[in-house]
């Protein structure tokens, strides 16, 4: 590498380090299987990085997703990607700017029957094999919670908030004092019913999404900079 490249990647670096003296901040994307994590991961990198960029397989099977999967460095710029764009206008946020490593994680669940996934046409050893790694996806899941920031917990408005796994996991949460903000997703859908999941759980900020659509993305970008910032 040339000195003056090497310069110049050190000066853009020093300009980072400038603008974000804080180190970037860890978010989590947790949730039963199948409410949309990876949908909402993929997002964020093509909104913020490149929209050729997928950080995992989004598919209708349960537990497609059977490793943590980390994205560093994703810097969500409000004002450049929203205000100059024409965009929605934006609620009132202290910081347009937040760096994260979004962490991509495997459906938290407090059953994995073999049988589930044998009902999705998989033959039995496949099927076998995906419910051992999905429990094993479920400890690593958990385990990264202790180097993580803050946590988008995602939940399927189409279904019953009040669930085993959506209580244990909200109830570890607040006990380690990490943030979370709750994205009630697949708002896109006819039978979509965010307040269900406001009502089961007041005491925290429900932010009612489309990952797949985009809708109302903006606003939980917002909440991210102002509670994750
Ligand atoms: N209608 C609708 N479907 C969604 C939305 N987000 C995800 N999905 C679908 O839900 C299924 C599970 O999504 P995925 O991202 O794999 O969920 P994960 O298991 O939580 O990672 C896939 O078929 C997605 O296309 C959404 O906002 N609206
Ligand atoms: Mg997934």
């Amino acid at each position: 590498m040339s000195t003056r490249k090497r310069m110049k990647r050190f000066l853009s670096k020093l300009m980072l380090a400038l603008l974000f003296k804080k180190k970037a901040v860890k978010i989590g994307i947790y949730g039963p299987p199948n409410a949309g994590k990876t949908t909402l991961a993929n997002r964020i990198i093509h909104t913020f990085v490149d929209e050729n960029e997928d950080v995992g397989v989004s598919t209708e099977i349960p537990h497609e997703t059977r490793r943590v999967i980390r994205r560093a460095g994703i810097l969500i710029d409000l004002k450049r990607k929203f205000y100059n764009g024409g965009g929605n206008p934006l609620p009132k946020v202290s910081r347009a700017k937040l760096m994260l490593d979004v962490v991509d994680t495997p459906g938290l669940a407090t059953k994995i029957d073999f049988r589930d996934f044998m009902a999705y046409g998989l033959p039995e050893d496949e099927a076998k094999r995906r419910a051992k790694e999905a429990t094993e996806g479920v400890i690593e899941a958990i385990k990264w919670l202790d180097d993580i920031d803050g946590v988008i917990l995602l939940m399927d408005s189409t279904e019953d908030p009040y669930t085993q796994t959506n209580v244990v996991i909200i109830g570890n949460m607040e006990a380690r004092g990490i943030p979370i903000i709750i994205a009630a997703n697949k708002i896109d859908l006819p039978d979509a019913a965010p307040q269900r999941i406001k009502n089961a759980f007041p005491q925290h900020r429900v932010v009612p999404v489309s990952a797949l659509k985009g809708d109302n993305m903006e606003v939980l970008y917002a909440e991210m900079a102002k509670v994750f910032g």
